[in-house]
């Protein structure tokens, strides 16, 4: 039988992924990627979260991998990774997620519910005025498969959209800026900035102090990407500052958040523990299924993870 290597949710978590596996590719062994009776020569695919680097090198017969996140900076940083495909998780349930993740998101901002939040606490009764969509700009930084689908999912609001990338994009009802010329001038119209960048050298550190300033005053931020993009203390000085308004925050330079980082009692951020679209296991073996079979059968595969890019 085809050996299929998880490394995704801890030991604990086999079982549930075999019988995910079980109702859409049966043939497939499923195994723990620690489990002692595997043979080497018979692993062929892998589903892998933060595998130790060099280790899927160790595998002579394998073809594919599946990233089971839809970043890769798991994987980057592995020096001797396999000359295989690596294909990043693109399941339609992670997708739905972030797009309401982000609609979550971006209308809390832009309705002050962190402010209602805390009156409610104070016993405040204020309306606090504020203004209607068609003035509210949202800014997308990434137009890939979640950015892409997080403006889709903003669209029905009102507000004016725009987007920054890489390379030049043309999305409908979307102003579109791309690399580091078009950078300030995307900054400079986002009233509420949304991440959905990959971790990559280039994104590091990208949410800083220098890109604060140069969005509007009152601008709010929303990081669901990666921890290593934002400047924790930057973002921090912002706030405090009055220069931006609030912050919602789904990734950490260190995960979990430590119990003592100032980020958890700041009145003006919202955090959620990295969950904005991460789907269940059965959603992601059904992609992981459908990655495979596509493989087998030679046809094109989807997300394929590029080195050289680094996302
Ligand atoms: P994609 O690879 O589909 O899209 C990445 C986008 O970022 C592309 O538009 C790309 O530009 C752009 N980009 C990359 N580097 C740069 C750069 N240096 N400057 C400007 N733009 C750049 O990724 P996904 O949409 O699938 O995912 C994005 C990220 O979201 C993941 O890498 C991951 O870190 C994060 N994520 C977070 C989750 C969570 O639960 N919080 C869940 C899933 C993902 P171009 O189009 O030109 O290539
Ligand atoms: C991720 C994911 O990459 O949850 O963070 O898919």
């Amino acid at each position: 039988m085809t050996i299929l290597l998880v490394k995704s949710g801890g030991p604990g978590a086999i079982e549930e992924w075999r019988a995910a596996f079980a109702t859409v590719r049966p043939d497939l062994d499923v195994r723990w990627w620690d489990d002692p009776s595997v043979d080497p020569l018979a692993v062929r695919y892998a589903l892998v979260w933060a595998p130790e680097p060099g280790r899927l090198k160790t595998y002579p017969n394998l073809r594919l991998v599946i990233s089971s996140g839809a970043g890769v900076d798991h994987l980057a940083g592995d020096t001797m990774l396999p000359d295989v495909p690596i294909v990043r998780l693109g399941a339609p349930e992670a997708v739905w997620r972030m797009r309401e993740y982000v609609a979550l998101s971006v209308l809390h901002l832009h309705r002050l519910w962190h402010r209602f939040a805390a009156n409610q606490r104070a016993r405040v009764w204020d309306e606090l005025p504020n203004p209607e969509a068609p003035e509210r700009r949202v800014g997308v930084m990434g137009l890939g498969q979640l950015g892409a689908a997080a403006l889709d999912a903003l669209r029905p609001f009102g507000f004016p959209l725009s987007g920054w990338s890489r390379s030049p994009k043309a999305l409908p009802g979307v102003r579109c800026f791309a690399d580091m010329r078009g950078l300030k001038p995307f900054l400079a119209q986002c009233d509420i900035l949304v991440c959905l960048l990959p971790a990559t050298p280039e994104t590091n550190g990208i949410l800083n102090a220098e890109t604060f300033a140069a969005l509007p005053r009152g601008a709010s931020v929303v990081n669901a990407a990666r921890g290593s993009l934002l400047v924790e203390a930057d973002l921090l000085a912002a706030l405090d500052s009055g220069h931006l308004e609030a912050a919602v925050l789904d990734v950490f330079e260190t995960e979990p958040l430590p119990p003592d980082s100032p980020l958890w009692l700041h009145p003006c951020i919202t955090i959620t523990p990295h969950v904005a679209s991460f789907p269940g296991r059965p959603a992601r073996a059904r992609f992981a299924a459908e990655v495979i079979t596509a493989f087998e059968a030679g046809r094109a595969l989807p997300n394929l993870f590029d080195p050289k890019r680094g996302y």
